[in-house]
């Protein structure tokens, strides 16, 4: 067993990281003790909401690669149980306790230098991104606007199943943290629906992300994509029969000076605004 303080990654991988603002680690997480837990929960609330209002609907019994059983049938007869679900499983113990993972401290460690990392608060939970649906599909952003709490921070996100091509994975444009923080549009003018932090939309998006080459990996549970606050991404189309399952995992540095100066202020989760913390990014 390594040292507490031991570094996780390897020098390469850091530089990797510095360069592309991401780095996928392959197995980070023990699929059968980190992940297979929260899977298990997930399943049995499934479960609970198919024996209170779908009862004539089947679901199997659990395995890892089918514990979202049920779910697009739940759903499919009442879609605000979608949500109820995803209101549910972030308050998973196994969840919240991965959450606070020390393996995440030593990646903060390790990737911005600190001694003094913190969680998000409000910024972790379970992203359910269903079939052909764009209310709640993530545009091409940053994480800091739609976070705050420091410039510097890091997005664990890790898949609960095996993404494929057609459930639209993360996109993710390479270094292009490095152009800084990009102004947007409060609005998102092709969808009028979409609110909140979903309806940010980059200022001059296509020119902006045509700079960049782009990448969707395509992660099985217990890997890891890290990526910098700054990086651009956004949620791919899910065109399959299945609602794609991932895990987000946000930490922020106390050591960092914007952090500091907006007294680590969250952000639309904790009901500030852009335009109150940072009027300079909002573009429209
Ligand atoms: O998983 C997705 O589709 C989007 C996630 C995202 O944008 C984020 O983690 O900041």
């Amino acid at each position: 067993m390594s040292a507490p303080c031991a570094n996780l990654l390897t020098d390469a991988q850091a530089a990797q990281f510095g360069r592309d603002g991401v780095l996928v680690v392959p197995g980070f997480y023990d699929v059968a003790r980190e992940v297979e837990p929260i899977q298990r929960d997930i399943h049995k609330i499934i479960g609970i909401l198919i024996g209170r209002h779908a009862p004539h609907l089947r679901q199997a019994p659990f395995k890892p690669d089918q514990f979202d059983s049920g779910f697009q049938d739940l759903i499919a007869q009442d879609r605000r149980l979608g949500g109820v679900v995803y209101d549910a499983v972030k308050q998973i113990p196994a969840f919240v306790r991965l959450t606070v993972s020390e393996k995440h401290d030593r990646l903060m460690r390790q990737l911005r230098g600190s001694d003094l990392p913190g969680v998000a608060a409000g910024g972790s939970g379970i992203r359910i991104d269903h079939p052909h649906e764009e209310r709640f599909r993530a545009n091409w952003h940053q994480d800091y606007p739609s976070q705050f709490r420091s410039l510097d921070g890091l997005v664990f996100w890790s898949p609960l199943l095996p993404l494929t091509e057609e459930m639209g994975p993360l996109q993710i444009a390479l270094g292009s943290h490095r152009e800084g923080l990009a102004p947007v549009l409060t609005r998102d003018p092709d969808h009028p629906e979409k609110s909140g932090a979903y309806a940010l939309r980059l200022k001059d998006e296509a020119g902006r992300i045509a700079r960049y080459q782009q990448i969707s990996p395509l992660l099985a549970p217990g890997d890891l994509a890290i990526l910098d606050f700054l990086n651009l991404h956004a949620s791919g189309h899910n065109r399959a029969q299945r609602s794609r399952w991932s895990m987000q995992i946000r930490y922020f540095n106390f050591r960092e000076p914007t952090g500091q100066r907006i007294e680590w202020a969250g952000s639309f989760a904790a009901g500030r605004s852009l335009r109150e913390i940072h009027p300079e990014l909002v573009a429209d």
